[in-house]
């Protein structure tokens, strides 16, 4: 019997605190889910984002880490969730250099604790891995899909496709309900600062109110598939809903690189980014990706899912947002 036939409409989220664990949680409380989270860490500060949507209270948080087997069965065991949506990773691709076990650790090996304590809780419990598109990294291919051969360029890359892997492996193995997500690059006014995207728009706001000058980023030529987080979190949800398990590509389809995002952005605010923005080459990657773009069309005919956001709202949406949190004194 199907977990949601025992369970109701019940869901455990790893990671609910981070960009997409909040715009999950939105979607799943509107259809009329209980949601728990698995929340690694006791600070208010790290609640930012689901009180930015109202959340904080509608939401049971479970405080648990990834990395421990015991977090998670508990978790399992006072959520009783017919749906696991493991979003929970280090998941800043710069940090994986310089924390490669760690984020082995977290956004590799904790894939086994996930999916070991479902096959002892009840296997029929439906899991979400959030598989990424840095794990195609060197693909040498234009744009890149479900059949397109994995070749990481970064720590992080190689945990993912570590977790990827496991997930296809325990619904070969153990005829469990195991879907991967690859998504490539999703972006929001919730976004965390340290991307390249939110530290555009962050930039773009407090150079508009005279609080800042300049921006220094890396790599300007680097090309990126960017959606909106919103968006990508119905792909999520709709691939576990699916009577079969699968892997499925989620991505615009469009290619832009820094350099034009940040030609957006700065116009959005009625600038000109080739006044403030200045490259350091000390923000370059030990191996960058050059471009990313991902082929959707499988989403599409399983999912009935497409990118709804064109990037250009995008940009609007995030600078706007940042924008007003510099008025109101919380981005100064
Ligand atoms: P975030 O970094 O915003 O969120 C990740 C969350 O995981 C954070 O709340 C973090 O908490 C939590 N976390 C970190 N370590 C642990 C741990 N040991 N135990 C429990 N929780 C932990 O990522 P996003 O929301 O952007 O992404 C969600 C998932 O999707 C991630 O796995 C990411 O790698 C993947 N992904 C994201 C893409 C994107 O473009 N956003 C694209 C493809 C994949 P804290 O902040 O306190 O450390
Ligand atoms: P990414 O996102 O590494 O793709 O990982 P990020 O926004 O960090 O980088 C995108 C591209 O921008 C270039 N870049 C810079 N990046 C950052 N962070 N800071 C800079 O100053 C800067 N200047 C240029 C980078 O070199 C890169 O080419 C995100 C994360 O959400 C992962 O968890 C997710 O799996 C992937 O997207 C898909």
């Amino acid at each position: 019997m199907a977990a949601t036939e025992t369970r109701g409409r019940r869901a455990l989220i790893t990671g609910i605190a981070g960009q997409d664990g909040a715009y999950l949680s939105r979607l799943l409380l509107a259809k009329g889910y209980r949601v728990y989270g698995l929340l690694a860490r006791r600070s208010n500060e790290s609640l930012w984002r689901l009180r930015e949507l109202g959340l904080e209270d509608k939401v049971t948080l479970l405080v648990g880490d990834v990395t421990d087997l015991s977090s998670i069965l508990r978790a399992l065991e006072e959520a009783e969730p017919a749906e696991v949506y493991n979003l929970a990773a280090q998941s800043t691709v710069t940090k994986s250099w310089e924390l490669p076990s760690l984020t082995a650790q977290v956004t590799g090996m904790a894939v086994v604790n996930a999916l070991e304590a479902i096959r002892s809780a009840d296997p029929s419990i439906r899991f979400y891995q959030a598989s990424s598109s840095e794990m195609f990294g060197l693909a040498g291919k234009p744009v890149l899909d479900e059949t397109t051969a994995f070749h990481p360029r970064s720590p992080y890359g190689v945990a993912k496709a570590f977790g990827h892997w496991l997930t296809v492996n325990y619904r070969e193995s153990h005829g469990m309900h195991c879907s991967s997500g690859i998504l490539f690059n999703h972006e929001s006014p919730l976004r965390g600062s340290e991307f390249v995207t939110r530290k555009i728009t962050l930039a773009v706001a407090r150079i508009k109110r005279g609080r800042q000058q300049k921006l220094q980023l890396g790599n300007l030529e680097a090309k990126r598939d960017w959606g909106f987080a919103g968006d990508y979190v119905e792909a999520i949800w709709r691939m576990l809903q699916q009577e079969r398990a699968d892997d499925y590509v989620i991505a615009t389809g469009r290619g832009t690189s820094v350099r034009d995002f940040c030609r957006l952005a700065f116009a959005h605010a009625g600038l000109d980014y080739e006044r403030h923005v200045e490259t350091d080459s000390a923000l370059l990657r030990p191996a960058d990706i050059h471009a990313m773009v991902g082929n959707a069309d499988k989403a599409k005919r399983a999912l009935g899912w497409s990118a709804g956001t064109s990037l250009e709202a995008l940009v609007a949406m995030m600078v706007e947002a940042d924008l007003a949190r510099v008025d109101k004194g919380e981005a100064a």
